[in-house]
């Protein structure tokens, strides 16, 4: 799906700009990956199948449905690939996210992060907004069911019924387990997913 991100970084830079002069939160930077994690926690509660591990153990298989939401991101180290994860990301401000997940990141960098930093993720958002990148196919980390890849948002002319406009748009790769979630499911999640962030209000209902 591609996502009309036009709006929210709009106010995303805003907001940035605002902070540079706040004495309280001049070192804060709003990340887009910060959205999407939010963004993710409201999809997630309207699809409750995506928040689910599917265990399976001496060919028994066992479905997980989890009241919590821990949104785990793929971080990009000298070390290689590491997994952090925000915990009860529904319970945390934007601003607390981008908080939490730069110093995860900055763990991660560092080869700082303990087992208990990287584990008892419900979702993964793998972001390459920073490099490039058009769509890909990310692989699910089980025993999570999904996994939300995004690149690097592009202005492009879309129509609006009178002319084309230029919107900035945020390709959103899905990869869902097809054992838990069909794919019809996981289009509807993924559209959800662009609605919410094309609208970031929506996210308050
Ligand atoms: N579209 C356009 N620009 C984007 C973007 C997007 N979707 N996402 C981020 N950017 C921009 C940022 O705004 C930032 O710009 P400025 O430097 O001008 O402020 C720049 O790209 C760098 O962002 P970043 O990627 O370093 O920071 P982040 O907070 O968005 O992401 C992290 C943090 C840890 C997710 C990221 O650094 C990372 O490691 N990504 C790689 C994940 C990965 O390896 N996935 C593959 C896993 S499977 O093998």
């Amino acid at each position: 799906e591609d996502a009309d991100i036009t709006d929210l970084e709009a106010f995303r830079v805003a907001m940035n700009k605002e902070n540079e002069k706040s004495a309280q939160f001049a070192n804060v930077k709003i990340t887009m990956l910060a959205f999407l994690i939010k963004a993710s926690v409201m999809a997630l509660k309207k699809f409750p199948e995506f928040n689910s591990s599917l265990d399976v153990q001496n060919g028994e298989m066992s479905l997980v449905m989890k009241q919590y939401f821990n949104i785990a991101f793929a971080a990009d180290t000298p070390n290689g690939l590491v997994v952090p994860v925000v915990k009860n990301a529904d319970q945390k401000s934007v601003t607390q996210i981008v908080v939490e997940s730069g110093e995860l990141a900055r763990k991660a960098r560092d080869g700082k992060l303990g087992p208990a930093d990287m584990s008892g993720a419900c979702f993964t958002i793998s972001s390459l907004g920073g490099i490039g990148g058009t769509y890909f196919s990310p692989i699910v980390n089980a025993p999570e069911v999904a996994i939300l890849g995004v690149n690097k948002s592009v202005m492009k002319p879309v129509w609006n019924g009178r002319e084309f406009a230029p919107r900035l748009i945020l390709p959103m790769s899905l990869t869902a387990d097809h054992r838990v979630i069909d794919g019809a499911l996981a289009t509807r999640f993924n559209v959800y997913l662009a609605q919410l962030l094309a609208d970031m209000r929506r996210v308050l209902l």
